[in-house]
């Protein structure tokens, strides 16, 4: 037996399955579909460190599993290539965009391919592929043909570093969320996309979806759906107004002043009057309230509200209470209704007076009072009763329409003419339009992108007159918003996907990526479903059924892996000293899947020991029968009981770890299994066969090798997968009695509930058994379940 060494076997594998084809997915099939995804990687700097692929691995096990399942597997990869990274990385190495973005590509590619996944690289895309960007660009047509993409002047969010505007989930704390320049609110023409339109669906449908509840709740909070009303706050004698939006419309009576947007603090010198107390109150300004939100303008009821309350003890403005929290508290002279201790009635008393007092705010529910025509009543229902009284129901969102252009060079030119200021879009025949190739690509900072300065490419010439294209381009999140639609039809030049195709391969049964992408990429992506489930392109709903996050690997100093730190691990140096399946099962075994978890490097030595002690047990293979335990029964494919039960509780325990994510579990599974054939003395080729199976979608390498190495030529990774029997997985033991013609001969400890068959083959096995029947036929066999055997010969 050769020593284990990944280097001879784990690039010729690689060069055989792509020869092969064995992970190219056939078109029609009459198996069910598995669509499994990872999020492309966006190409910005050189290579991969070893924390990118984690995601990857976990998705090559659960699709290697699912095809040896008998599923139809689709799992694809490519490159999100336009936008901010590539482009700055382009701008910083001074290298023409097209060709870093080209080399960063291969470079990807290459370091992949090492790592042994089974990509179907056929379906291979790239977002700045103009056959690519083509339907980004056709996408934008119909947006702007239904009236959900529109320009507008309103001040947006303006990178002073980066030189354009931002959508705002591209600004995190005020910041620029790729340099972390404070960005700038300025008013420059834009295009916007109406995601608004779809709010509530994009709520709605979040029921339906297998996503973890964290990513669920930050959409939710993302779109900020809030019911409320509008209130008409009217001038005392001028025809000045405001016009409120709150959510409490039920503390009306304890509005004691109005509040605009403004930059600071300020009296306006103006009153309106409070539509339910019939009182003048005074309009101020303040930080606190954004004019983007709801009208711009609250009323302030500071008895309950906390920055109302603030803002009312610094300006010196009443406090007025409308809602008493314990209506039968003693305070008000009912019983406090509750069981308490008298200290904490006391407390509560003592808070109550307070609250009733105007001395603090309460912001929760109880019953109104100092409302005349309310009092009494429930904040729930004085809410409905008040806001059809002075006001009108509203919805409000947090959401913000998705401006979607941008003044840099690297990105899908938005394919419309501008005739001054009429729009003229382009006709579907006329895509690609493509992004010309540029010597100078450094943003202006100006309204325009460099694409302005490039008089053959910006005007075009249509009879006598002069039309000017659109400078500005796509953001980066354009491209990665419906790219899992292409890869079911990557080369179809007609249309964006095929429909049959499309209906065979949607939804996504498993999409893998990081949770930071939950309030953009993933919100994004499925307002544009929605909107191509509108108009008849695709047939679901939604385009991610079951999301699962993967947890970062953290460098082993604790820190980010950052080329800042100088910690960065580089998957080419772990492959060249390890190999790609120690690599492979190191990160699966390194935690919890979804959670972060820091790279050792002494640990990943101890799955290389596992991966040689898994070569080494191909010389302990007997092709006849297990050795050792002459009281263990042994079935038919030569396992001893024990052994069998625990090959079927791993098969169960692997598979179910797989379907779960659960890989750390799996991986060890598979240890402990290793652990108890390497103490037997012989192993059946039927156990070898069986944990090389379930290994295989781990270590698909060393694996496929011992495979071959048993005289198979076909690949492992096209074998079925393992299955077990439910009760053979039972744990409990039972030691029958063997009897030969009335003695005791033997026993047989075994475990409960096989077959006679079974029993009565093993039994015959037992070398005591036929030392006692020296040769004689035995004339009948009786079982007494879990008791005794008795042979009459
Ligand atoms: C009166 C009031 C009384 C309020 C009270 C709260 C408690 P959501 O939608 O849940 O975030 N608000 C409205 N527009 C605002 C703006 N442009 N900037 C800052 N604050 C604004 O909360 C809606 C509540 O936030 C509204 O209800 C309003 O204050 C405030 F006891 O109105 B409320």
């Amino acid at each position: 037996m050769t020593e284990y060494n990944p280097k001879e076997i784990e690039g010729k594998w690689q060069k055989e399955w792509q020869k092969s084809g064995i992970y190219q997915t056939r078109e029609s099939s009459d198996k069910p579909k598995f669509y499994i995804l990872d999020m492309f990687p966006y190409v910005s700097g050189e290579g991969i460190h070893v924390g990118h692929p984690k995601g990857y691995i976990a998705t090559d096990i659960v699709s290697r599993m699912k095809r040896m399942q008998g599923f139809n597997v689709l799992h694809p990869m490519g490159f999100d290539a336009f936008g901010l990274p590539a482009e700055n990385y382009a701008i910083k190495t001074k290298t023409n965009p097209v060709i870093a973005v080209a080399k960063n590509i291969k470079r990807y590619k290459e370091q992949l391919e090492m790592i042994g996944f089974d990509y179907d690289w056929s379906r291979e895309i790239s977002t700045s592929d103009p056959n690519f960007y083509k339907w980004t660009q056709w996408i934008f047509l119909k947006l702007f043909e239904k009236g959900l993409a529109y320009e507008s002047q309103e001040p947006v969010n303006w990178c002073p570093v980066d030189k354009t505007i931002l959508a705002n989930e591209d600004v995190e704390d005020g910041k620029c969320e790729r340099c972390g320049s404070m960005v700038e609110k300025r008013p420059i023409r834009q295009w916007v996309l109406k995601i608004t339109d779809y709010a509530d669906r994009l709520l709605d449908d979040l029921e339906e979806l297998d996503w973890p509840e964290s990513i669920k709740t930050q959409q939710r909070n993302w779109i900020g759906r809030s019911e409320g009303a509008e209130i008409e706050f009217e001038g005392s004698q001028t025809s000045f107004k405001v016009k409120v939006f709150t959510t409490r419309p039920d503390t009306i009576f304890g509005a004691t002043f109005v509040v605009m947007a403004g930059k600071e603090d300020k009296f306006t010198g103006k009153y309106v009057t409070n539509p339910a107390t019939k009182e003048k109150i005074p309009v101020w300004e303040a930080e606190y309230v954004m004019s983007d939100y709801g009208t711009g303008a609250i009323m302030g009821v500071p008895a309950h509200d906390q920055r109302d309350f603030e803002f009312a003890k610094k300006h010196d403005l009443p406090i007025k209470n409308v809602i008493n929290p314990y209506p039968n508290s003693p305070v008000v002279g009912g019983v406090y209704p509750i069981n308490q201790s008298p200290n904490l009635t006391e407390e509560i008393s003592r808070a109550t007076k307070k609250i009733l007092a105007g001395e603090f705010y309460w912001t929760k529910e109880g019953t109104l009072r100092n409302s005349p025509g309310f009092d009494g009543l429930s904040t729930e229902k004085a809410r409905e009763k008040i806001t059809k009284k002075f006001g009108e129901k509203k919805v409000k969102y947090k959401l913000r329409d998705w401006v979607f252009s941008r003044q840099r060079y690297w990105g899908e030119p938005i394919p419309v003419l501008r005739d001054g200021d009429k729009v003229i879009p382009l006709k579907e025949e006329d895509l690609p339009l493509k992004l010309p190739e540029v010597k100078s690509y450094e943003p202006t900072g100006t309204e325009e992108s460099p694409l302005a300065n490039i008089p053959e490419w910006i005007n075009v010439k249509v009879g006598d007159k002069i039309f000017k294209r659109e400078s500005n381009t796509m953001p980066q999140w354009a491209g990665s918003s419906w790219y899992y639609l292409r890869f079911m039809d990557p080369r179809n030049d007609q249309v964006l996907v095929d429909k049959e195709k499309e209906k065979y391969w949607n939804k996504v049964d498993l999409y893998v990526g990081g949770a930071e992408h939950a309030t953009r990429h993933l919100i994004y992506a499925r307002f544009w479903h929605k909107f191509l489930f509108d108009i008849g392109v695709v047939s679901t709903g939604e385009p991610f059924k079951r999301l699962q996050h993967v947890g970062l690997i953290i460098a082993e100093d604790g820190r980010k892996m950052s080329k800042r730190w100088g910690n960065i691990i580089n998957p080419d140096d772990i492959i060249s000293t390890f190999g790609a399946d120690t690599l492979r099962m190191y990160e699966m075994f390194m935690g919890p899947f979804d959670q972060s978890v820091s790279w050792n490097s002494s640990s990943i030595v101890g799955v290389r020991r596992f991966l040689e002690k898994v070569w080494r047990l191909q010389s302990k293979i007997s092709k006849g029968l297990a050795g050792k335990g002459q009281t263990l029964g042994i079935n038919s494919q030569g396992l001893t009981l024990k052994s069998e039960t625990l090959m079927h509780q791993t098969v169960k325990k692997v598979s179910d770890d797989i379907e779960s994510m659960g890989f750390n579990t799996a991986v060890s599974t598979l240890m402990i299994y290793v652990n108890a054939l390497d103490k037997q003395e012989k192993i059946s080729q039927k156990e070898f066969e069986t944990f090389l199976l379930l290994l295989a979608p781990f270590a698909p390498h060393i694996t496929e090798e011992l495979w071959h190495e048993l005289g198979y030529t076909d690949s492992i990774h096209t074998q079925k997968w393992p299955t077990y029997d439910p009760k053979k997985l039972l744990k409990d033991e039972i030691t029958l009695a063997v009897q030969i013609d009335g003695k005791v001969r033997a026993s047989l400890t075994m475990l409960r509930g096989q077959n006679e068959d079974e029993i009565k083959t093993t039994i015959l096995s037992l070398p005591q058994v036929k030392k006692w029947l020296d040769g004689k036929e035995p004339k009948k066999i009786i079982i007494v379940p879990d008791r005794v055997v008795s042979i009459v010969t």
